[in-house]
């Protein structure tokens, strides 16, 4: 009995586009006993139906299963269908390797550019994060679509009322109030419109992929545990030392313990200085609970030495690259750095820049947005994303053995860095076939 297969729901691990052209090539399945048995007959069988059906019909060849490929002038399949010994025919459908169809995608250059992109693509043949947990210390975030189904209980550790807008100290909501100014406030004459610093840079690390919605982050099935400690004077240091402890499965008086210890901790934060004993303490002792601390390294344009707490002890530091692969202009720099990341060009030119999750608010949150910033802040989620992905490909990776991994397969910085980029530019790709090596080498499983 003949059967017409007109479905095109082709299992591929590639997503389909949704153009609709018709095709005029059909791949032909015949009864075994008309298997074509080889070319020559192929093409003698099917010249000989042609013929019959005054359709030009030409044999391509057979498929490794055994179905005929056929070509033909007309996008109607009625004449293969004719043939004698047919027992289905579908298209020969032109598939595109389009990984992603969230819109964004293609402005995320920073992921995908072939020669400054972080190639992510690659590492994402392994995992896309799931089973690992990225902490976010930073304004807290907005609701947003990108991040539903994947938020982990959060908190917030601003301890100053007035400045978190929430009306109290510490609660349970770590939900961004805005950190807009008006001329006079936090000691400055400059007003200034709330940044949603948190949602672009949580985005950044942990965005959904493949729902055909904004963009994609760099571990896009992994959990994201919000914690906000910057409202809208910037963050203290003892907040942030609270939250470094809590993300990281310690105790913090007062406050319920951690659900999931997060697996990796960004903080896109940071003033010139040493590192001090607080903050010291607090991240070795995150790093001892297996937590990775992930550090943007400072847009002042200094060594990256000078600024806490991309100089604490143990921290991978990370710097921040243009859209032409060379160290951006305003990236802190040099010994300090463990790597660079692109954190856009800030030259004026939008696209040159990072894309992520935003709000349209200017003060208080009204609508979940996309928008482009650019800042060590943007660079060292994308890193913090890429440990993600590390220890979902192995979940037994230690924290120095991620930091080590990072740093040795680090692509050279195709730009120009004359002050330092620590090891190079972040590679995901050969990053997360490195670690998947090594948990094979051991014969251990995700
Ligand atoms: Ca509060
Ligand atoms: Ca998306």
């Amino acid at each position: 009995m003949r059967r017409f297969v007109s479905t095109l729901a082709i299992a591929l691990t590639v997503s389909c586009t949704t153009d609709t052209f018709a095709t005029t090539r059909f791949i032909v399945r015949f009864a075994p006993d008309y298997m074509p048995p080889a070319t020559t007959s192929l093409h003698g069988r099917a010249r000989r139906s042609a013929a019959l059906m005054r359709e030009p019909v030409q044999p391509i060849r057979r498929l490794a299963t055994g179905d005929a490929l056929y070509e033909q002038d007309s996008a109607d399949p009625s004449a293969l269908a004719a043939m004698p010994g047919v027992v289905s025919i579908e298209e020969d459908r032109l598939l595109q390797l389009t990984a992603m169809p969230d819109p964004l995608w293609r402005r995320q250059w920073y992921m995908h550019d072939p020669r400054y992109g972080t190639d992510v693509e690659v590492a994402w043949r392994h995992t896309r994060g799931v089973g690992a947990v990225v902490a976010v210390i930073d304004s807290g975030i907005v609701p947003h679509a990108e991040f539903a189904g994947r938020l982990l209980p959060g908190y917030d550790f601003l301890s100053d009322a007035d400045e978190a807008r929430d009306g109290d100290g510490r609660d349970a909501d770590p939900t961004d109030e805005g950190d807009w100014r008006d001329s006079g406030d936090c000691g400055s004459s400059l007003a200034r419109p709330s940044s949603w610093h948190g949602t672009h840079v949580a985005g950044l690390a942990m965005a959904r992929g493949g729902n055909r919605y904004g963009m994609v982050g760099v571990a896009p099935e992994a959990m994201l545990l919000p914690v906000r400690v910057a409202g809208m004077c910037g963050a203290w240091t003892s907040d942030i030392v609270d939250a470094i402890t809590w993300a990281s499965g310690g105790d913090v008086e007062g406050v319920p313990p951690v659900e999931r210890r997060a697996d990796v901790i960004n903080l896109s934060l940071g003033g010139q200085g040493a590192c001090g004993e607080a903050l010291a303490t607090a991240i070795t002792a995150a790093r001892e609970r297996g937590s990775v601390v992930v550090v943007a390294a400072g847009n002042d344009g200094v060594k990256a030495s000078a600024f806490a707490p991309a100089n604490c002890p143990g921290v991978v530091s990370v710097g921040a690259l243009g859209r032409d692969g060379a160290q951006a202009w305003y990236s802190n720099h040099g010994d300090g750095l463990t790597l660079s990341a692109p954190g856009g060009s800030k030259s004026g030119v939008r696209g040159d820049d990072i894309v992520s999750a935003l709000d349209l608010g200017r003060t208080v949150a009204t609508r979940p947005v996309f928008g482009y910033l650019a800042g060590t802040s943007m660079a060292a989620p994308q890193v913090a994303g890429l440990v993600a992905l590390m220890r979902s490909a192995d979940p037994a990776i230690g924290v120095d053995e991620v930091g080590q991994q990072l740093v040795d397969n680090a692509r050279p910085v195709q730009g120009r860095c004359p002050k330092g980029c620590g090891a190079g530019v972040m590679d995901a790709g050969a990053t997360v076939d490195a670690v998947v090596e090594d948990r094979e080498r051991r014969g251990a499983t995700p």
